[in-house]
């Protein structure tokens, strides 16, 4: 923690020649709550000893030692990253991390609180508050790629259960944690060869949609999110759950609308549609990950877009209306320093886009002097940001620098490696 001090005043008069105190912006950047995803820990693995893996046009590489096999050691990793990670943190579960209640493993249709009673204890102790997702995948009634859409209605209403339990044990969490649990929806129903018939899915998707929505639930103790997507591995040439289906969807039903970054063409950005969203939809949120020439989920980096997207939240004074998650999974490298580098990435570029000049760089453009907005934009970049990382880090006492990656490897040394 030595580096606490190490030139903070010096960063503190850099960015007050641009008009900006620096302790208000760490404030305020502490306080938006990040949900960072228990996937992570054990690649999208669950707790239901279900056979066939992961499904759903998804996918986790790598076979890095160490990965988490009970809720035991998940919870622990996920303390250990909690260490890590300064500012306000939510813990985003997914409904195939249920629990055996009694030596029983559910059924997606037989989830209930019960399978959840741990984490939140757990939670409740650890001070977070707890985001869910329903699981349409990675399981046999979703081996076709086709859960919520199927022709079967007998599957469909398997999910349409699932997806009603999973509200049901939202609301639960909210009211035993005192905070409102985004549940969100993501369906992979789609088609790997062009389909004959586009609009017989939609059809069958909106109906199961509908049914699982129909009760109203307080938002005090949980609102649902329906997550778009374009393409995914086993389904390239149509999503029926596409982005123009789940906007209008969430319009109409008073929905949420979850933007994840890999969900669309690659050189489309999340970050570009956060404000035309907001001008239809009341509150959205973000499924903030990495895709590399796919929607492959890679951990998130501190690049352009991931500042981006924080600057069009912090920037337009949005935070109250977009629920900040993340979604991604490497198996290639150490799980826990990559859930704690590409969580304190968010920070970071909240941090960052915080401190950033934005109002001077937004008088410029408004008196139409572009080029000193473009200066500004890129002196920005080089103003004295790790000093004040630093300073963040030491004033919570999360460790940084090499004390970081000593803590992560002393974590796998004594950890990891004995599992
Ligand atoms: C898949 C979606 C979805 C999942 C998680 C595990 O393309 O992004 O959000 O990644 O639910
Ligand atoms: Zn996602």
């Amino acid at each position: 923690m030595a580096r606490k001090n190490i030139g903070f005043e010096v960063a503190e008069e850099c960015f007050a020649e641009y008009g900006i105190n620096v302790k208000e912006a760490i404030d305020a950047a502490l306080e938006i709550p990040v949900s960072v995803h228990c996937w992570q820990g054990d690649d999208v693995g669950g707790f239901e000893n279900m056979d066939g893996g992961l499904d759903g046009g998804i996918a986790v590489t790598g076979n890095y030692p160490g990965k988490a096999r009970t809720p035991e050691e998940l919870r622990a990793d996920f303390e250990q990253v909690l260490s890590y990670l300064p500012g306000k943190t939510r813990i985003y579960l997914h409904a195939m991390y249920a629990e055996p209640v009694g030596g029983i493993s559910p059924d997606r249709d037989q989830v209930s609180y019960g399978n959840f009673k741990n984490w939140v204890e757990w939670a409740n102790k650890a001070g977070v508050g707890i985001d869910f997702n329903p699981t349409f995948f990675a399981h046999p009634k979703a081996s076709d790629g086709w859960p919520l859409a199927n022709r079967d209605k007998g599957i469909r209403d398997f999910w349409v259960e699932h997806g009603l339990r999973c509200r049901e044990i939202a609301a639960e969490i909210g009211t035993k944690t005192g905070s409102s649990v985004l549940n969100n929806f993501w369906t992979p129903d789609g088609s790997k060869d062009t389909p004959a018939d586009r609009l017989a899915p939609r059809d069958r998707l909106m109906d199961s949609l509908d049914r699982m929505f129909k009760e109203k639930y307080d938002a005090a103790k949980t609102v649902d999110s329906v997550e778009c997507k374009l393409f995914g591995m086993g389904c390239e040439s149509y999503t029926a759950g596409s982005h123009e289906y789940y906007m209008g969807y969430a319009i109409t039903r008073g929905k949420l609308l979850c933007l994840d970054a890999g969900h669309f063409h690659p050189t489309e950005l999340i970050s570009e549609k956060i404000s035309a969203v907001l001008k239809f939809i009341p509150e959205i949120a973000l499924h903030v990950s990495r895709g590399v020439r796919w929607d492959s989920d890679h951990v998130v980096t501190l690049n352009d877009e991931l500042n981006a997207i924080a600057q069009e939240i912090v920037w337009n004074g949005l935070t109250s209306r977009v629920r900040i998650g993340l979604d991604y999974f490497d198996a290639s490298i150490n799980r826990i320093a990559a859930w704690a580098i590409g969580a304190r990435n968010m920070r970071k570029a909240l941090l960052f886009a915080l401190l950033t000049p934005y109002k001077k760089i937004r008088e410029a453009e408004n008196a139409g002097d572009n080029t000193l907005r473009f200066a500004l934009q890129e002196e920005y970049r080089t103003l004295p940001f790790g000093v004040v990382w630093d300073y963040v880090c030491a004033s919570t006492e999360k460790c940084t620098g090499q004390e970081f990656i000593d803590s992560y490897k002393g974590y796998e040394k004594n950890v990891l490696s004995k599992r």
